[in-house]
């Protein structure tokens, strides 16, 4: 049978279950990434499962996100984290190398490998032809002990490209097409595939870029075809012996598909305050803008800034816009340092800083109040740029450079005539920022370096077949990690520390939650639609844990924050009837009665003891899953499985 390029990696991974869309299947995992903000939690959770050394082919443990030093903690966890990779057979990308996605595309991505990391734009890998999913930190923890990680097996969407970007129209005005087609939400449960004509006129580079922002649509992943592209790529980096070439067989059959034609596309932006709100350029007009940002995980390669250089060479910076630029890695400001770009992006006046998450996080370069801010990130989400009020525009690096000269949004094919921009043959490695791991013989006597902020998993408890308690919280649709437990350079630093970081869970949505959930005891969440959506951050369901939340009751689940709950051992429930979300009031109290005999695939009911009403809501989970569920979470599970 004729395979997609999804399904023929899917298919040399399954150790579980069947490739039958829908069910869930268990994949061997190759390869696993972490960061630092979640990264140390998953190595605590590593820790407790008492593995001695990682059983994959390579786990990177990566700097990037918490690199703004303002206390001990963020460097704390960096020297426990380091430690860890040591003693465990890890290798360690010491802070300043660059961020996770363009470091492991560059250094360690292998076409028709699988990869699983502890952030939800590991997809990345999937512009060199891996099957790279975002998972929480447990799901990485065990991929790291040589445990399976399990997925919905997903339906196949074929992306079909024809024609050729114009000059000036980049990768990241496709996805962002893309993303007004599909939604936040389209892609769930799905994994994209791109093939077609269209395909070999993008490098590496730009595909990554749209592989990447394939989170932003919910999808389990994205996927490009291994070609020659992607062997200049691989040879640049002096790595040509991992590039094998891969493509779905001739006429493989999708469940959906989508056609793109690049000749047609123009330059868009993503509108507050979210990816899928685009328009174009055009549409928007000439609006006046206060801060532009270059870099992130989606576009900070040396491609990406060599255009940048050229439109900013010999210009200054509008006198009312601020420019800061983080390029992606340490290979790509070094080369940047070499070929003459950064001179001239300095020269124009541009904030240069770290090779790191940056302003991505909100670890610095808030905007203004209400300030309008072009970014050429993946996220806009309201509050998650530091500045509550900050009005923040998704846009290509084009677009960014454009406008930071212009000092209103402006449309880069203004600039006339686009040269062409190459990717060298070769690029400057230079892996001396990544820390080897002790010789397993050595490893038992690696210290594991605790600084006082390295707190423990919270306590977690086995499921009870009733749960009286009342709702804590309601909220409304496409509810992000971002609401559920921000992020930003004050709360970052309190990841290693549940209990600190619980008091800021939902501090976007009500600042008074994590006081009321406590003195509750026990409580329940109600939410809409894509609950949970964008970054992978496990925070998201150990905070609530934490706070003695028990269930959330939602019309649906973004896919890996509902895992991440399954894991924390939080009920993840859904209405039958999406109208009976209206009948509940925050403070009512519910009680969910026969859990132990209908989680899995039954109709539960819950009753609104305050109002006098009840309503059905289900819980589909596989055998797996209900197993974790009952025994309070993925850590007791495995635990209780590796005896
Ligand atoms: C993000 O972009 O939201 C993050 C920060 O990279 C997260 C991970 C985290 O919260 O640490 C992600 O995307 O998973
Ligand atoms: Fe870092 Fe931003 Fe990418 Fe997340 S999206 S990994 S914060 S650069």
């Amino acid at each position: 049978m004729a395979l997609t390029l999804a399904e023929k990696i899917l298919k040399n991974h399954i150790v579980d279950g069947e490739l039958v869309k829908g069910t869930e299947i268990g994949l061997k995992i190759d390869q696993t990434l972490t960061q630092d903000a979640t990264g140390t939690m998953a190595y605590i959770e590593f820790e407790a499962m008492g593995i001695d050394q990682v059983r994959t082919e390579r786990s990177v443990a990566y700097i990037d996100h918490n690199t703004l030093q303002s206390g001990f903690e963020n460097a704390d966890d960096h020297r426990f984290i380091a430690s860890c990779a040591k003693k465990h057979g890890i290798y360690y990308s010491r802070p300043g190398n660059g961020i996770c996605h363009q470091v492991h595309l560059e250094r360690f991505g292998v076409p028709g490998k699988t990869l699983i990391g502890s952030d939800s734009h590991t997809p990345t890998g999937g512009g060199i032809g891996m099957l790279a999913i975002g998972a929480g930190g447990l799901d990485v923890a065990v991929a790291m002990g040589g445990g399976a990680y399990y997925i919905t097996c997903p339906k196949i969407v074929n992306v079909e490209l024809t024609g050729k970007l114009q000059p000036w129209v980049a990768a990241k005005d496709m996805i962002l097409t893309l993303l007004k087609i599909m939604s936040v939400k389209g892609g769930v449960g799905k994994i994209i595939e791109y093939t077609g004509e269209g395909v070999k006129t993008l490098s590496v580079p730009e595909r990554a870029t749209i592989t990447n922002m394939g989170a932003e649509l919910g999808a389990t992943t994205s996927i490009f075809p291994s070609d020659e592209n992607t062997l200049a790529f691989l040879k640049a980096q002096g790595r040509e012996e991992v590039y094998t070439p891969l493509a779905a067989d001739e006429g493989a059959v999708y469940d959906e598909y989508i056609r793109i034609n690049l000749s047609e596309l123009e330059p868009m932006a993503a509108c507050p305050h979210s990816p899928d709100n685009v328009k174009s350029i055009k549409e928007i007009g000439q609006m006046k803008i206060d801060q532009v940002c270059i870099g992130s995980c989606t576009n900070s390669s040396l491609m990406d800034m060599l255009k940048v250089a050229y439109i900013l060479d010999g210009k200054t910076v509008h006198p009312d816009v601020s420019l800061a630029v983080s390029p992606g890695s340490k290979q790509v400001l070094g080369m940047m340092a070499e070929n003459g770009a950064l001179s001239k992006i300095i020269a124009a006046g541009a904030r240069v800083l770290e090779s790191a998450c940056g302003p991505c996080i909100g670890m610095g370069q808030s905007p203004n109040s209400k300030g309008i801010s072009l970014r050429t990130f993946n996220r806009n989400f309201e509050g998650r740029s530091g500045t509550k009020d900050g009005q923040i525009y998704l846009v290509s690096p084009e677009v960014a450079a454009a406008s930071a000269v212009a000092g209103y949004l402006c449309d880069p094919r203004e600039l006339g005539n686009m040269p062409e921009f190459v990717m060298p043959e070769t690029f400057t490695v230079n892996d001396n920022m990544i820390t080897l791991p002790a010789p397993a013989d050595c490893a038992k006597d690696v210290e594991i370096l605790r600084g006082p902020n390295i707190g423990e998993y919270p306590r977690t408890e086995p499921l009870t077949d009733t749960i009286a308690a009342d709702c804590s919280l309601k909220v409304g649709d496409n509810i992000t990690t971002d609401h559920i437990m921000p992020a930003g350079a004050k709360i970052l630093p309190l990841r290693s520390n549940i209990p600190a970081i619980s008091k800021h869970c939902f501090a976007v949505c009500d600042e008074k939650f994590p006081e009321r959930a406590l003195s509750l005891g026990r409580s329940i969440i109600v939410g809409g639609t894509n609950y949970g959506q964008g970054s992978s951050r496990e925070h998201a369901a150990l905070a609530p844990l934490y706070l003695g939340v028990k269930a959330v009751i939602v019309k649906s689940f973004a896919r890996i924050h509902r895992q991440n709950l399954i894991n924390a051992g939080i009920l993840p429930l859904e209405f039958v009837n999406e109208a009976d979300y209206e009948t509940i009031e925050q403070g009512d109290s519910l009680v969910i009665e026969g859990l132990l005999e209908n989680i899995g695939d039954g109709e539960i009911t819950v009753k609104n003891t305050t109002r006098g009403t009840s309503f059905a809501v289900k819980c589909e989970l596989s055998a797996r899953m209900k197993d974790i569920i009952l025994c309070g979470g993925l850590l007791e599970y495995t635990r209780n499985n590796l005896k």
